[in-house]
């Protein structure tokens, strides 16, 4: 059995600091998670983001959902919270005088789209309108700072919520950085981002927060090995240095190419 992930330990452990909830653009209280599998909705195509097409809700996960558009394939399901402004009910798009579109990568042929959409709605599971969620206000300034804690979705994975650090900052974006990994998941954002959380996040939402990868453990054990008393590498799981590990800690001269209160002593 692995022993649980506790934010509070972490934080102690990285010396560090969780980035405040005034920083995302997340609700304070996570929206209520209505929605039933099998409910159909209105999305913009994440491939395509000027159409609105119809999309099919596949799971439920604390306040997002797994969502697939109608005619599309299995292979192209994206996730989005119950406040995201990407979705909307049905009827949305012709209140404002637009056409729904077929999604990118439709199977069908182009021609048969009219006749697929209205059977894709005749007797569908319509999403009630009072389970959308209004969009939180952009946070005005960009507030974070290098070595803030966070939960980030993992965009390669992106059903996976992970303790990630912020490893740089520029204008309105942010470097978000996965704990434990090697930096293949990271990525720059705005900060007003959907896809970034408060620390806490998956505990109120119930979603299951990814534990932070294992990367640095080699670090760990080549100290050992090494038998250095004086250099004692705590287990912090700092974002990952793309340079090689071993070496790279302990040539490192403190204060550059690291965030603060990360160290790994
Ligand atoms: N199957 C993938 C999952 C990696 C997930 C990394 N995230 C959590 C940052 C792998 O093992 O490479």
């Amino acid at each position: 059995k692995s022993e649980q992930f506790n934010w509070d330990d972490y934080l102690k452990e990285t010396e560090s600091v969780a980035a405040p909830l005034h920083c995302f653009r997340q609700s304070r209280i996570p929206p209520k998670n209505d929605f039933k599998v099998g409910m159909k909705l209105e999305a913009h195509d994440p491939r395509n983001v000027t159409s609105v097409c119809i999309a099919t809700i596949i799971g439920i996960t604390g306040a997002r959902l797994r969502l697939r558009l109608d005619g599309s394939d299995n292979k192209n399901d994206f996730w989005r919270l119950v406040d995201s402004s990407d979705i909307q009910p049905i009827g949305t798009c012709e209140k404002k005088g637009g056409m729904l579109q077929p999604p990118l990568g439709f199977q069908m042929n182009a021609s048969s789209w009219p006749m697929f959409l209205l059977r894709t709605l005749n007797g569908a599971e319509i999403a009630p309108a009072a389970f959308f969620k209004k969009e939180p206000p952009k946070p005005v300034p960009n507030c974070f700072k290098v070595g803030m804690k966070l939960e980030a979705i993992d965009r390669k994975n992106p059903y996976l919520i992970c303790p990630a650090t912020i490893g740089d900052v520029k204008g309105d974006e942010v470097f978000v950085t996965f704990d434990g990994w090697r930096g293949a998941f990271d990525y720059w954002c705005r900060c007003d981002s959907r896809d970034i959380f408060p620390v806490g996040w998956c505990s109120l939402t119930g979603d299951a927060l990814q534990p932070p990868g294992n990367n640095v453990s080699i670090t760990k054990s080549s100290a050992k090995i090494q038998s250095s008393p004086s250099k004692v590498t705590r287990r912090s799981m700092q974002s990952p240095q793309k340079s090689a590990p071993v070496p790279a800690q302990r040539g490192r001269k403190p204060g550059r190419g690291k965030p603060p209160g990360q160290s790994a002593v």
